[in-house]
């Protein structure tokens, strides 16, 4: 029978980005300057060719109090915070930042940004020189494809600040917006597969329908999220929808079903996903690996971040 070791599993020939995990690494090892000069430049960068759509009130309400803080302080008690939170240390703010959820936390870096390129907070400064080992990572980073480096950015964002609970903790995360009315919902259509669950759960998730989308899983069922331990349990996996999936477009695109062991069926899926901070600007290359059990409830899925566009199309019998 599956484990859920066992199941992660599944489709073995599926090549996600290692990339990102390693430059991640490399990433890790620079000194605080250089990393917020690094990600300075690499945002610089990205932003010629797309644009990051602008946090919402109700995203910002809840960084809004320490940002209002760090505009008030003089410029090198604001590189020091920034710094802080590059280093992870303890500090009020690292740990008021450790508890918000991944969409906050880039929204106070989006409106730091901002504040930056303004003049209202400390920006980098003009004759900054990266380590040659900054510099590296920067090319490293340069030359992935813009989903990969957007999830770059992201790891770097979510991995600041100080947790003393490692995440354990209860995190602070913006409202959940109602999901679409029935009458104004899409139907995803994927090539090689019709199985009910699998489209369920395509078009529930794009419709914010977390509550009847937590209803396909297994109790014990579990979700692993690209370069990520899965997360087990209705009561967690529910959590992270509401947490980090509010708004996602989902465009599977083909896939294949075959029956496995224990009358188990394993579905690859591959397709695009667009994040609501770039919107259509970046496809994402993602495999969705799902194992469902007998009933079609699901028992198991992953989602990767592939390493190229060929992946989208590679079945291997
Ligand atoms: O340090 O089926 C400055 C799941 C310089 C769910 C800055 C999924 C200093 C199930 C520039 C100011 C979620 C798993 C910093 C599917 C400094 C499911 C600012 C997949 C930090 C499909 C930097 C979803 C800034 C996926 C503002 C794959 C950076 C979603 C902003 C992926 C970066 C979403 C932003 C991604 C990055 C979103 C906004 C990768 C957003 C990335």
């Amino acid at each position: 029978m599956f484990t859920l070791q066992r199941a992660t599993q599944i489709f073995p020939e599926t090549l996600s980005a290692d990339v990102v995990p390693a430059i991640t690494a490399r990433f890790r090892l620079l000194s605080a300057e250089d990393q917020l000069a690094l990600i300075w430049y690499a945002y610089l960068e990205m932003g010629t060719t797309i644009t990051v759509a602008a946090p919402g009130a109700a995203r910002m309400q809840f960084a809004e109090p320490v940002l209002n803080q760090i505009k008030a302080m003089g410029a090198a008690e604001q590189t020091q915070v920034m710094c802080d939170l590059a280093n992870r240390s303890d500090t009020t703010i690292g740990r008021a930042y450790s508890n918000w959820s991944v969409n906050i936390k880039l929204g106070f870096w989006y409106q730091l940004g901002e504040w930056m390129a303004a003049g209202l907070v400390a920006p980098i400064p003009k004759d900054y020189q990266l380590s040659a080992n900054a510099s590296s990572v920067l090319t490293a980073l340069k030359g992935v494809e813009q989903g990969q480096q957007i999830t770059l950015l992201r790891n770097f964002v979510v991995d600041m600040g100080f947790d003393p609970q490692k995440g354990e903790g209860q995190r602070v995360m913006e409202p959940i917006a109602a999901p679409t009315p029935e009458d104004q919902r899409q139907k995803v259509f994927i090539e090689g597969v019709i199985n009910p669950t699998v489209n369920s759960y395509m078009d529930l998730l794009n419709a914010n329908d977390f509550d009847n989308l937590i209803g396909l899983f297994l109790p014990d069922g579990a979700l692993q999220p690209p370069f990520q331990k899965p997360i087990v349990g209705t009561d967690a996996i529910l959590r992270f929808f509401r947490e980090e999936c509010q708004n996602l477009r989902l465009l599977p695109e083909r896939g294949y079903a075959e029956p496995t062991d224990g009358d188990f069926t394993q579905i690859k899926v591959t397709g695009k996903v667009q994040t609501p901070w770039f919107g259509a600007n970046v496809g994402m290359n993602v495999a969705w690996r799902f194992l469902l059990n007998p009933e079609g409830k699901i028992y198991f899925v992953a989602i990767d971040l592939l390493a190229s566009p060929a992946e989208l199309l590679k079945f291997a019998r």
